[in-house]
Parts: C-alpha cells; sequence; structure tokens
C-alpha cells in the first residue's frame, strides 16, 4: 500500500514534468529523497510519507507539495503569501523556542523577544504597530531565521536552501524570482502600485490574508513583496556574528515612495542583530 502510494506520487511527478527523476540530489544538500526518514529531504513533487520527509513543509496525498499558506514559485519551491504577522509571531514565542539551538553566528541572540520594550529597545521599536495583523518587526536577522526553521521552512535565500552570496548579483534567489516573477517585473506589481502598496507613509499596515488581495504580485497571492516591510534575506556578508551585514529586500513603508528602493532587485543592507519598526520577513520552503 505504501509503496504503491509512492510510486503513484512519483508517477504524478513525473507526468507533471515538476522534476527530472524521483531520485533527485537536493543540490546544496546531498541528499536523495527518502520518503518516510523524516529528513526534509524531498523536494516540490516528489513523493513522501509525511510533512517532514519534504523540504515544501507540506506532503499532500503523498506528494512534496507547498502549504495553503505559501504560493508555489515555478513547481519548484514555496514562497509565505505574507510577510509573518504579528500573531503568527507570538504564537511562535509561546512555544518557548530555545536560543541554544542556534547556530555560532547567532549565539550573540539571547533572546527571540520583539525588541519592542525596555531601555535598550530602539525608540522606534516600542511604537511600531502591535496588532495581530500587522508584520512582526522589531526582530534581527536570527530571530527570523529561528522562526522559518521553527515550521520547517526558512529565510529565503538560494533556491531549494542555504545562503546566496552577499556580494553577488541582486537579480537571483528565491525571493528576487518570487517578487519579479522570474526576473519579468521591476516591482512585484509590475509598475509600482503607490495605491495598493505602502511605500511612502508612516507605518505599516496588515500583512494581508485570502480575501484583501493588497499589493498583490509579482506571482498570484504574494503581497507586500514591494513595500509595507523590507524583509530579511539569507544573504549576509559573513558568519561571524552581530556585525555582519544582511540583505533586506523590497523597500518599507519609510522608502518615501522611492522606486529604486522599492524594486525588487534593490539592496538594503543592515547588521544582523538590527531591529527596526522597518524590517519584517517571510519565509521560504521547497
Ligand atoms: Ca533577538
Ligand atoms: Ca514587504
Amino acid at each position: 500500500m505504501r509503496a504503491s502510494a509512492r510510486a503513484r506520487g512519483c508517477a504524478a511527478a513525473l507526468a507533471a514534468a515538476l522534476l527530472s527523476a524521483c531520485s533527485l540530489v537536493r543540490p546544496l544538500h546531498g541528499l536523495t529523497c527518502e520518503p518516510g526518514a523524516g529528513n526534509a529531504s524531498c523536494l516540490y513533487g516528489q513523493p513522501c510519507d509525511a510533512s517532514a520527509d519534504c523540504t515544501t513543509a507540506a506532503c499532500t496525498e503523498g506528494v512534496c507539495q507547498c502549504p495553503a499558506s505559501m504560493v508555489t514559485i515555478e513547481s519548484s519551491f514555496c514562497v509565505d503569501r505574507t510577510e509573518v504577522s504579528n500573531a503568527a509571531y507570538r504564537a511562535f514565542l509561546a512555544t518557548r523556542p530555545d536560543v541554544a539551538a542556534q547556530e555560532p553566528f547567532c549565539s550573540f541572540n539571547s533572546t527571540f523577544d520583539f525588541d519592542d520594550t525596555g531601555p535598550d529597545a530602539p525608540p522606534v521599536c516600542t511604537t511600531r504597530r502591535k496588532e495581530d495583523e500587522h508584520p512582526a518587526t522589531c526582530v534581527d536577522w536570527c530571530d527570523a531565521r529561528a522562526f522559518c526553521k521553527s515550521h520547517g521552512k526558512r529565510l529565503c535565500g538560494e533556491r531549494h536552501g542555504g545562503p546566496l552570496p552577499f556580494r553577488g548579483g541582486m537579480a537571483q534567489g528565491e525571493w528576487f524570482d518570487a517578487c519579479s516573477k522570474h526576473g519579468a517585473l521591476a516591482h512585484s506589481t509590475g509598475e509600482f502600485d503607490a495605491l495598493q502598496c505602502n511605500g511612502d507613509s508612516t507605518e505599516t499596515v496588515p500583512v494581508g490574508d485570502d480575501t484583501s488581495l493588497a499589493c498583490e504580485g509579482g506571482y498570484l497571492g504574494l503581497q507586500h513583496m514591494s513595500g509595507n516591510v523590507r524583509e530579511w534575506e539569507d544573504a549576509c556578508s559573513d558568519d561571524v556574528g552581530p556585525g555582519d551585514l544582511c540583505r533586506t529586500r523590497g523597500g518599507a513603508f519609510d522608502s518615501g515612495g522611492a522606486l529604486e528602493e522599492l524594486r525588487c532587485d534593490a539592496r538594503d543592507e543592515r547588521e544582523r542583530a538590527d531591529t527596526d519598526h522597518t524590517i519584517g520577513f517571510r519565509c521560504c520552503s521547497g
């Protein structure tokens, strides 16, 4: 039964011409798809027994697919429909995630909490929009990484995972591909849509949901890739610690409507430990 389910899943994947073979090796991890191993070794379209088998973070009817809360990009990988919300981030905090489980370059990060209270919090963070539906801001790069990891996802970076070269071209990687519809769009909405997107204001707007199509694009279902909050990406200058520079993408509400800042290929560098009311994130998988 299980073997035949696998066979069906594999056949479906092949029939859809999603991937060249069911034994495809994950490019960056050297893993071969092993349904049932629970080691996130199977790519989009490959067979699976459980979601833990999939790099996409979801196994549906025996095939690795993108979760409903993500958009499928070119039958290859998955990107969160929206920026991560305060509600989602608070749910993560409620699980009491362990800060000791971070990589050495994040060992400085002693808390995953929002940096919006107490005497050391940046003033702009103490006044950030904290409602459930607004984006999670005032979290550093390591906080964002840990959140994504807790969901079987990752910060968007190289296709199928791993960091992008910090000094490499900006027109590459999962986040850019999603925002630009694989290079076809300058902004996620094509021409920047100043009415629908939040690129010239004083605060965030809600991240959006299935009933709100505000600032939708590059691919259908994605929202606020241009503007609202700039988004942490897995692209850092070094693997040392809090002072490493890491990229953010897409511009934010404080971009003053500057089209150059809001482009899919715009670069904005912030320190890994930086927290700001203009910086949020979303996750990728697959
Ligand atoms: Ca932190
Ligand atoms: Ca954004």
